[in-house]
C-alpha cells in the first residue's frame, strides 16, 4: 500500500514539474506595445500579389477584397497593377522573389507562358497560389492551388437561361473576354457545348471585347452595323461589356433588354442597376471577393495542412425578376 502512495507522490511530482518545466520552455508573449511586441508584429507575413489591373468593375472589387483583408490581418502586402500585360506580372514575380516575400498570390492574365518564372519562384521556395483564373502548365507543382469560379459552368449556366427564354432558337453576338484568358476560353466553351446541341441557336458574330466596357461598345457597334436587325441577343464574358453594349443598342434605338436579350457574367451592381432598369435580362455571379478564401489558404498552406490543387467558387444566375429586391444586399 505504502509503496503504491509512494509511486503515485513521485508520478504527480514528475508530472507536475515537467508542467512546470513546459510552463517555462513556452517564453511569455512580448508585453503589450513593447518594442518586442512590435518586432514580432514586423516578422507578419509578407505577400506579393501579382494583379491584372484594373479592367472591369469586377477586378476592382477582387483587389479591394484582397487588400482590405490583408490589412484587416495585418499581413504586409506587395501589390502590383499589371495595366493587362503579361510581361508586367513576370516582372513583378521577379521583384517579390527578390524580396523573399513569403507567398505569392498571381491573378494571371493569360494562361500560357507562365513555366520560366514559376519556377524561379520553385527554386526560390516561394509558394504560388493562383487566385480567379487558371493556367496551362507542364508540371502542376509550380503553383500550390487554384482558387477560381467553373468559367465553363458559367458559360452553359448563360446558354441554359437563353434556351429557356426562346426555345433555342436565336441569333446571338458574344462578345469574348481578353483572348487567350481562362475566363474568355471557358466561357466560350461552356455556352458552345449547349448552343450546339440547338441548330437554330447561332452566334453569328464573335469578338474580344477585352472586358472593358468601352471595348464591349465599340464591338458592338460594328456588330449592329454588319448584322442590326438579325441581331436578337447578345452574350456577353463580363457585365462591363454587356454594360457597353447595352449603350451601343440603346443608341441604335433595339431597345436592350426587349427587343434584344442582354445575357452576361459577374453580377457586379451595374449589371443590378441594368436589370432594374430593364435593359440588362440576366447576369451569372462569379464572386470577386476572394480575400477571406484567400489568406485562410494561405495560413493552411504555410501550417502544412494539404490544400485541394482546386478550390471552386460556386455560382448562380440573376434574373430582371429578382434583381431588384437583391440589389440592395449587393457586396460588390
Ligand atoms: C473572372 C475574371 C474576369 C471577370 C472580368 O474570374 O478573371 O476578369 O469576369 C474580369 O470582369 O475582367
Amino acid at each position: 500500500m505504502i509503496r503504491r502512495f509512494f509511486l503515485v507522490t513521485v508520478l504527480l511530482a514528475v508530472l507536475g514539474f515537467s508542467n512546470a518545466a513546459c510552463r517555462k520552455e513556452r517564453p511569455e508573449p512580448p508585453a503589450e506595445g513593447s518594442p518586442d511586441e512590435k518586432a514580432s508584429a514586423t516578422k507578419a507575413l509578407t505577400v506579393g500579389f501579382s494583379q491584372v489591373g484594373a479592367e472591369s468593375a469586377w477586378r476592382t472589387a477582387e483587389t479591394k477584397s484582397i487588400k482590405s483583408e490583408a490589412q484587416r490581418r495585418g499581413v504586409n502586402l506587395k501589390f502590383s497593377d499589371a495595366q493587362g500585360r503579361q510581361e508586367n506580372q513576370i516582372k513583378s514575380i521577379k521583384n517579390f522573389i527578390a524580396q523573399e516575400v513569403d507567398v505569392i498570390v498571381l491573378a494571371p492574365v493569360v494562361e500560357t507562358g507562365w513555366e520560366p518564372v514559376l519556377k524561379e519562384a520553385k527554386a526560390s521556395g516561394i509558394p504560388v497560389i493562383l487566385v480567379d483564373r487558371g493556367i496551362e502548365v507542364s508540371d502542376d507543382s509550380l503553383y500550390a492551388t487554384l482558387i477560381a469560379s467553373d468559367f465553363v459552368e458559367e458559360g452553359r449556366m448563360a446558354a441554359r437561361w437563353l434556351v429557356e427564354m426562346t426555345g433555342g432558337k436565336v441569333n446571338i453576338v458574344e462578345l469574348q473576354g481578353t483572348v487567350g484568358s481562362a475566363p474568355a476560353i471557358d466561357r466560350k466553351r461552356g455556352f458552345a457545348e449547349i448552343s450546339d446541341q440547338f441548330p437554330d441557336m447561332k452566334i453569328i458574330k464573335s469578338q474580344s471585347g477585352e472586358f472593358t466596357r468601352a471595348k464591349g461598345k465599340e464591338v458592338m457597334e460594328a456588330f449592329i452595323k454588319s448584322e442590326g436587325g438579325n441581331i436578337q441577343a447578345v452574350y456577353a464574358h463580363n457585365d462591363d461589356m454587356a454594360l457597353g453594349a447595352i449603350q451601343a443598342l440603346d443608341d441604335a434605338g433595339m431597345n436592350p433588354g426587349r427587343g434584344v436579350l442582354v445575357i452576361s457574367i459577374d453580377g457586379v451592381r451595374g449589371a443590378f442597376e441594368a436589370m432594374v432598369a430593364g435593359k440588362l435580362n440576366a447576369t451569372v455571379e462569379c464572386n470577386p471577393l476572394f480575400g477571406p478564401i484567400t489568406f485562410d489558404t494561405i495560413d493552411k498552406l504555410l501550417a502544412g495542412d494539404t490544400v485541394p490543387k482546386k478550390i471552386v467558387n460556386r455560382d448562380r444566375l440573376y434574373d430582371q425578376s429578382e434583381a431588384a429586391q437583391v440589389i440592395d444586399s449587393r457586396k460588390y
